[in-house]
């Protein structure tokens, strides 16, 4: 990495912090008043969608256009504007948002940085647990403010592994996954938010995570935190139309890729 790009990414990293916890605020806000929301389906109803979901994105997306005009910037709600830098934002701003409007705190502002199609920041902040995970490429994971480093401790057999499904999968695709994990001595978790539990796999808390088809803006800014923190994941394609379009996501705890990945039983990229 040359030193501009390192000074780029070091500038965009300050911005993304800052919009991750700015963008917290103003959902935690909505989500205190939650049963004014009007509530709207997107694929299906559960797929859903709400104004604190296109607030928060809108808010980021004014910030990273008044500082990084020439940046490219994919979100859930609004879609892809091309830059022209090579760096390329990709947001949720609100990831989770089933749990978010059904008042669970299982839910993140997800804030993610690529460059020339790599995760090289990735910032998600969970109000309601008062957790704020950050990572830049070279720079670290953090877990408010406190380093993150796997050790490798947790497996899939003497820990949870965390297990994301919806709508745009089959349930024999993912009943398979769940059933060659309990084979294997394992066992699931699904809390609605698939970043914030690739984030847990960063702090050690699951051996890993895998969805069968997720969006750039649900896992990018995760796998750049388990990455920084020591972790492993599936490359994610980003080439072309390949970014907007879903991919399956796995992120894994160290030495859990293999095992993950027989029971996932991806395709190869
Ligand atoms: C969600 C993901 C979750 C997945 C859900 C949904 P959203 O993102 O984080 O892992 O299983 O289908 O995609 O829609 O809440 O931002």
């Amino acid at each position: 990495m040359n030193d501009m790009t390192a000074a780029g990414i070091e500038a965009r990293y300050e911005l993304a912090a800052g919009m991750a916890r700015d963008g917290g605020v103003v959902a935690l806000e909505y989500f205190h008043n939650r049963a004014s929301l009007a509530i709207e389906s997107k694929r299906d109803p559960q797929d859903v969608v709400s104004i604190a979901d296109r607030s928060v994105e809108q808010l980021i997306r004014k910030a990273i256009a008044e500082q990084f005009p020439e940046d490219g910037v994919l979100g859930e709600e609004y879609g892809l504007e091309a830059g022209t830098s090579g760096f390329t934002w990709v947001i949720d701003p609100i990831d989770g948002t089933s749990a978010f409007l059904a008042g669970m705190p299982t839910w993140c502002v997800s804030v993610g940085v690529l460059y020339e199609g790599e995760p090289v920041i990735g910032v998600i902040n969970a109000p309601c647990l008062g957790e704020h995970y950050a990572a830049a490429k070279g720079q670290g994971a953090s877990l408010n403010g406190e380093r993150l480093l796997l050790t490798g401790a947790i497996t899939p057999k003497n820990a949870l592994t965390g297990i994301g499904s919806n709508t745009e999968v089959s349930p024999q695709t993912v009943a398979g996954m769940v059933e060659r994990l309990l084979e294997e001595d394992g066992n699931f978790i699904r809390n609605g938010s698939g970043a914030l539990m690739i984030a847990y796999v960063a702090a050690g808390r699951l051996s890993g995570y895998m969805e069968p088809s997720m969006h750039a803006w649900d896992c990018l800014a995760g796998y750049c935190i388990v990455a920084e923190a020591g972790g492993s994941h599936r490359p994610f394609p980003t080439d072309g139309d390949r970014l907007t379009a879903g991919a399956p996501v796995l992120a894994a705890g160290p030495g859990n890729m293999d095992a993950l990945a027989r029971i996932a039983q991806f395709a190869e990229v």
